[in-house]
Parts: C-alpha cells; structure tokens; sequence
C-alpha cells in the first residue's frame, strides 16, 4: 500500500472526536444543552465584538469554534493505560505533562493525551486527560487486593481495536475503510454499561473507601466521564446554566476573569445520578444508581512560562489561603473577590506580561517588516519597538492540577474530600504507560524560538535582496 492512501492521524481524531460527541450526547442529553447553551453565547458574543470575530477568523476556523477540545477517561491498570497509549497514537494524541492528583485527596495520577505541534492542534485540538488509579494510596489491603483482582480479569478494548492499532503501527497508517472502522471499535472502549461488573455489595465497600475507585472498578470499561466544548464567554456560561436545567459546579476554576486570558479557566454542570444494574447472588439483577458522568466548559488563555507559572501558582495558594471555594457555593462570590485581589499582581496587558518573561509568544512581521530593510541582527525588542515585528500570544494546551482537583471533587459530590499523603511519582506512571510524558514547557518554548527564528530568516532574507 502506499503512504498516501493511508487517512492521516489528524483526520483520524477528527473523525473519533466527532463520533464520541455524538455518542455522548445521546448518552447524556443534559450534555446536549450545554453544547446548546454554549454555541448561543458564543455567537452573541462574536456579534457583540467584531475584532474578536476578525481574530478568530484568521487563527481559527469559526464554524468549529464550539467544538469540542477535550474529554476526560479514569483507567484502572498499567496495561490499560499502555494500550491506551498505543490507540490514541493512531488518532495523532501523545503524553504530555505529568499530574499529581494524590495531594488534592484523589487517588490518581495522570496525562493528557495531546496533538502536539502547531499544524495538528490547528486542524483538531481534542485531547484526553487520561488518569490512571492508583490502589497503592489505598490503605484497606484486603479491598485493594480485590479491586486488582476485578480489574484483571476485564478487558476494555474490543478485538478489532488491537487488531487496528497493530496494523496501524505496522503499516505506519490505516487507509480510510480500517480507519473508519478503527474510529468505531477504539469508541466502544469509552462506551457506557449500565450492568455494574461487581455486587452492590462490593460496589458499596469501594464506594466508602473512594467514590473514584468504585467508578473506575466496577464497570465494564472507562465510561468517558465528561466532554468539554470551548467557550468564548465562560462567566456568562456558567451563570446562564440554571436557565437551562442545568446545575453549574460551584465556582469557575483557574484564574479569575481578566483581560488577557491566562491558561485554563473551567467549570462544569454536576455530574448525574444514573441508574445501574448490579448483579444479585442468584444472577438476577439489581437496580441501584452511580454517579459520574457531567459536562464541562473551558476557555484557554496563554501558555506561561515556568517564571509565568510560578506566579500562577503563589497568587491563587494564596487566595486559597484566604478563601478556600465551598463544594456547595455558599462562599462563592468571596472566593471570587478573594481570587480578583490576590491576582492583581498579575500584569493584565501582553506587553507587560512579555516585557517580565511571564507567557510565551509567537513572533511575526509586521507590514511594515515584509518590507522594511531591516538589520536582521537587532534585538527582538528593538525590532518590536521599531513596529517590524509584532507578537500574539501562544495558547495553552495544557491541564492544571489544582483546577482539575476541583472538577474531580465536584463531580465527585460535596462529601468526597480525602487526605493522601502527597506522592508523586511520575517514573512509576511512565512505567506503566510505557513511554516517557513529553514536557509542556518544552513544547511552547520550541513554537516560540521557531517563530523567532522564522522572522529572523525573513529579515536576513529581505536585507541580502537590498
Ligand atoms: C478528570 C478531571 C480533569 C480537567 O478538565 O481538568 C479534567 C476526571 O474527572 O476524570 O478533565
Ligand atoms: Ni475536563
């Protein structure tokens, strides 16, 4: 066969991001309002603001501006996760970033499953937070030995989706029939069962020691656990949910409102109680509820420096000091004010935020550049300065572990607070995932330098035609 009959990895995800959004729609309708309630304030806020609009235009494709940009799967074994490794590279999604979830009281430890590189985000950015448990954080032996033993004996992929993943590794590709049927098989994995694999009994026990442990032991497969659209306005969102039926989480997690968007702001509406079947002594089945499922927003803003980073990270402890966002929303709007003050220090405009080395940047010509004889050995800030080059912010594609705490623990009800001795260990998870997780800073420093260096070449370019 040749190279270019196979369907590329990019279009691959687009077409699995699209049919596991189909599939949870039909799954969760109260998903299907959010997705509603989402594309409404996203075209009255592009109507209300034209220069939005433009911009988009020329970054983003508009008519897919409500899609979907991430999801989110909890795996229960080393070998899960490694062959989850090994599908999501058909689809173009690798490792990066390693997060710590033991210290937020959930015992997980977790990557994002990622396009990397500019062009792949841009033609389809879907990602999957994938978390692996980790039954070592939990201190009843006996139970632990008995999840284990549940988990050995599922197996959550279908056989045509190995079979796929194997060609596809060894072909370098799937042309379009495999990679159709690739898209279906690989779905059925993030398929949900409502036939528990364990007794009420057992789904009990494990439900006491960690609501997140009974999700991840007691079915048939890693249930996708919430989808998660791009908003344009998220306050308005999150404020517009009760209108809809819909119960937003308490407070909007990341940083506070502001005009340059940093990183990842979320929230979600509450996940859902839904009805289960577990199975009874004698066979018969059981009706009982589990709850799990729910939808999300984000809206992301500039990917930070590690300096950039470290400030994010000192400002919002410290308005958790001062304020700590109650599970049912009762101090809300405290938090809120708490968290606006404590990020003041946080300079709110692109200039200052690349002047003190906070975010990363993606450098072109101006107008005036493509044109100019310029000394193509000037500095940066001289050649911004001079109106030659000009800068945007390069966006973050990442998750955040505070942030994803929050949404964890939300979804997990109001009573699910835990304390684990804090305990990361991101050589066991690569271990197990088989690969090294590759490192967000890394990645946005490369975007960087290579537009710098793009600009550079265009100059010495335009100085040798003189
Ligand atoms: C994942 C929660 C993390 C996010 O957006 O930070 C996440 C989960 O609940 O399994 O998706
Ligand atoms: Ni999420």
């Amino acid at each position: 066969m040749t190279q270019s009959a196979f369907v590329s990895s990019d279009d691959i995800r687009s077409m699995f991001s699209a049919a596991m959004s189909a599939m949870y729609r039909n799954e969760v309708p109260a998903y299907g309002t959010l997705m509603e309630l989402v594309a409404k304030v996203n075209d009255e806020t592009l109507a209300a603001d034209r220069k939005l609009k433009e911009r988009l235009e020329e970054t983003d494709s508009l008519d897919r501006i409500s899609e979907e940009r991430h999801g989110a799967i909890r795996l229960g074994t080393p070998a899960e996760l490694a062959m989850m490794r090994r599908v999501f590279a058909v689809m173009g999604m690798y490792p990066v970033g390693y997060y710590d979830l033991s210290t937020a009281g959930v015992p997980v430890h977790s990557t994002a499953f990622r396009p990397v590189g500019d062009a792949s985000l841009k033609k389809n950015p879907f990602r999957v937070f994938t978390s692996l448990l980790r039954l070592d954080l939990i201190a009843d032996e006996k139970l632990r030995v008995e999840a284990e033993a549940t988990l050995a004996t599922r197996q959550i992929f279908t056989r045509g989706a190995i079979e796929l993943t194997e060609k596809a590794e060894k072909q370098g590709g799937l042309d379009r029939t495999d990679a159709e049927r690739f898209v279906s098989e690989a779905l059925e994995t993030f398929r949900w069962h409502d036939k528990a694999r364990v007794s009420a009994e057992m789904y009990d026990r494990l439900h006491a020691a960690h609501r997140l442990i009974a999700d991840v032991v007691s079915f048939k497969g890693p249930h996708i656990n919430h989808l998660t659209p791009r908003t344009l306005d998220i306050d308005l969102v999150q404020a517009r949910m009760p209108d809809y039926g819909i119960a937003p989480k308490a407070v909007v997690e990341g940083p506070p409102t502001r005009k340059c968007a940093i990183l990842l702001r979320q929230t979600s509406f509450k996940a859902l109680n839904e009805p289960v079947l577990f199975e009874g002594e004698a066979g018969e089945w059981k009706e009982g509820s589990h709850t799990a499922r729910f939808g999300e927003i984000e809206q992301r803003g500039i990917a930070l420096t590690p300096k950039g980073r470290a400030l994010y990270d000192d400002l919002l402890n410290a308005s958790r000091k001062i304020v700590r966002p109650a599970a049912d929303g009762s101090n809300a709007a405290e938090y809120e004010k708490a968290l606006a003050e404590a990020f003041v220090p946080f300079p709110d405009t692109w200039e200052a935020i690349r002047a003190e080395g906070l975010g990363y940047f993606a450098y072109s010509l101006t107008e005036k550049g493509r044109k100019a004889k310029a000394d193509a050995s000037a500095t940066l800030d001289s050649l911004i300065a001079d109106g030659l080059v000009q800068f945007d912010p390069i966006v973050y594609e990442d998750f955040l572990p505070v942030s994803a705490a929050g949404i964890f623990q939300s979804n997990l009800g109001d009573d699910a607070t835990q304390d684990f001795v804090a305990s990361p260990n991101q050589q066991r998870f690569e271990t197990d995932l088989g690969a090294k997780v590759l490192n967000e800073f890394d990645h946005y420093a490369g975007i960087e330098q290579a537009s710098i260096d793009y600009c550079r070449r265009a100059l010495s370019a335009l100085q040798a035609a003189e």
